[in-house]
């Protein structure tokens, strides 16, 4: 059994309702069917500007499956989401980036995990202390860590 965390975002379509179907959608494929789960923040956009803020969150869930069959599923759940990819980092309904799969370190040509982006994102390491605060990177680096050199910003939690 595979521990896997899942980044969540969405700045479009309604995306708190994107972000909250996405977590039932999570669970669904979870080998348990069921995710621990963030709260849910406003962010800024990263990236081009002019887009509007973003709702993100992270799940925690358990499965079987291998990291490429993960992200198939992955995949899926964007696709039934309408995912247009339009614009690198520009405006979607849903993205889903596998985080963390265990403590692997996963450099393919679909895959790169833990997220490169991982550890310079607010929207990414505060929902994942709201899950597992002493959380520990393949790296070695604590969550703790990430977080002293991440301030908060105007990063902020909006729902349980
Ligand atoms: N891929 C490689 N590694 C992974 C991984 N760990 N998880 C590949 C998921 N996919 C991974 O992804 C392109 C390809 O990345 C996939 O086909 C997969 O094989 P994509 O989702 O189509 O493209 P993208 O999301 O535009 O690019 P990228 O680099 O994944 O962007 P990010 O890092 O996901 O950033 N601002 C705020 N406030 N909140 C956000 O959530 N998100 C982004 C997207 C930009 N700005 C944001 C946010
Ligand atoms: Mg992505």
């Amino acid at each position: 059994m595979h521990r896997c965390f899942i980044g969540i975002g969405s700045n479009l379509n309604d995306p708190y309702q994107q972000v909250t179907d996405a977590l039932q959608e999570l669970a669904d494929i979870a080998h348990d069917h069921r995710v621990n789960r963030s709260r849910l923040y406003r962010s800024d956009p990263v990236g081009p500007p002019g887009q509007p803020d973003y709702i993100n969150a992270v799940a925690e869930l358990w499965t079987t499956l291998s990291p490429d069959a993960l992200l198939d599923q992955l995949q899926a759940i964007e696709h039934a989401h309408e995912r247009v990819r339009i614009q690198h980092w520009g405006p979607r309904t849903l993205d889903l980036d596998l985080l963390l799969y265990d403590q692997q370190i996963i450099e393919t040509e679909r895959l790169s995990v833990p997220h490169p982006m991982l550890s310079q994102r607010n929207f990414v390491l505060y929902p994942l202390a709201d899950i597992d605060p002493n959380l520990r990177l393949p790296s070695g680096k604590s969550l703790h860590q990430l977080l002293r050199q991440c301030p908060m910003g105007t990063l902020a939690a909006i729902a349980l």
